[in-house]
């Protein structure tokens, strides 16, 4: 990994001696994980950051970047980005919340009625809340969020059109509490899978749904095993950039700023591309054979009142947590 690190106890003139082709590495060479395929705009934008990054510090930091699972599922980049193992990850906030409970805030059902609302609370105080329990776990999250849009179900058993479609449909859904309960909730059967998982289960048959936002439904190619897609908006959720704590804190402050302006810039600059996807994915998966429908938004919402869900998530983030993003969105339960 970091070779000057590792040798950081021997005289530097020893080491350009005896390891002259490796005194020219990187002073910190560092790993970022993700979960997406290569042409993700979260991928096209992190090499771009990697790139300015090593630029302006002039070769100290390299960062190199494992897309598409390379490393493992979330849930193992998740613990190697704890143990140091990963230097970098960008867990779903649905994700990181298996560690900080509270990051799945932004994904209770229906909650965000627009972009306006998303970005007013993420890089506001919903956001500031969540960074802040992310630190607890000796994690850094960077500030700005990235996106990976409002959430929507496909399925190759046929239309979703109310809550009532979704009785003891077999649906996947990320790794996370609050996924499992809203579906739950909404009379399904929901079966938590890595995203590593997704496309073979899908195209097993081990299940017959799942649901992602639709840029991630092109990338990764899931309208090959999926007929219908059911424009839902369920849930909004953005990834955190985060990195190893102890890693964080040993950079240099003037490395700290390069890298943290560099990520932050490129999470904007994703959060355009996504926003330019949106208005032309549809039609590229209408073009691929997938079958779009709209929603009955209220029925789903009502399935999930009867359900209780939104009063046991207020009970589970906190009044503090919750109140938040009321302010943001509006009385929710
Ligand atoms: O696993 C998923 O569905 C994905 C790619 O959206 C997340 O990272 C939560």
């Amino acid at each position: 990994r970091n070779v000057l690190r590792q040798f950081g106890a021997l005289p530097a003139a020893g080491i350009a001696a005896a390891l002259p082709t490796f005194a020219r590495a990187a002073e910190f060479s560092l790993k970022y994980g993700n979960n997406l395929p290569l042409t993700h705009p979260l991928n096209v934008r992190a090499q771009e950051a990697a790139d300015r990054i090593a630029k302006e510090s002039k070769g100290r930091v390299e960062i190199k970047i494992f897309p598409n699972n390379q490393l493992g599922g979330d849930t193992d980049m998740l613990a190697q980005v704890r143990s140091g193992g990963l230097d970098f990850f960008t867990p779903s906030a649905l994700v990181i919340a298996t560690l900080v409970p509270v990051a799945a805030i932004n994904a209770v059902g229906f909650a965000f009625g627009d972009y306006n609302q998303v970005w007013t609370a993420m890089d506001g105080k919903v956001g500031a809340h969540v960074r802040a329990a992310i630190g607890k776990m000796r994690l850094y999250a960077f500030e700005k969020m990235w996106d990976n849009g409002f959430r929507q179900m496909t399925s190759s058993r046929g239309p979703i059109a109310t809550a009532k479609d979704m009785d003891g449909l077999k649906i996947r859904v990320p790794v996370s509490p609050l996924s499992v309960s809203m579906f739950k909730g909404l009379g399904a059967s929901p079966a938590g899978l890595q995203f590593s998982e997704v496309y073979s289960a899908l195209q097993t048959k081990i299940v017959d749904a799942q649901e992602n936002p639709l840029p991630i439904i092109q990338v990764a190619k899931l309208f090959e095993v999926q007929k219908n897609c059911s424009l839902s908006n369920h849930i909004w959720d953005g990834f955190w950039f985060i990195a190893n704590g102890r890693m964080w804190d040993s950079l240099p402050a003037d490395l700290k700023t390069i890298v943290a302006g560099a990520i932050n810039d490129a999470g904007m600059k994703q959060r355009e591309d996504i926003k330019k996807l949106n208005e032309t994915v549809q039609a590229d998966l209408s073009s691929k054979g997938l079958q779009f429908n709209k929603t009955s938004p209220d029925s789903f919402r009502a399935k999930l009142r009867e359900a209780g869900f939104y009063g046991e998530w207020k009970g589970r983030f906190g009044d503090e947590a919750w109140g938040l993003l009321e302010s943001a969105v509006g009385k929710l339960a």
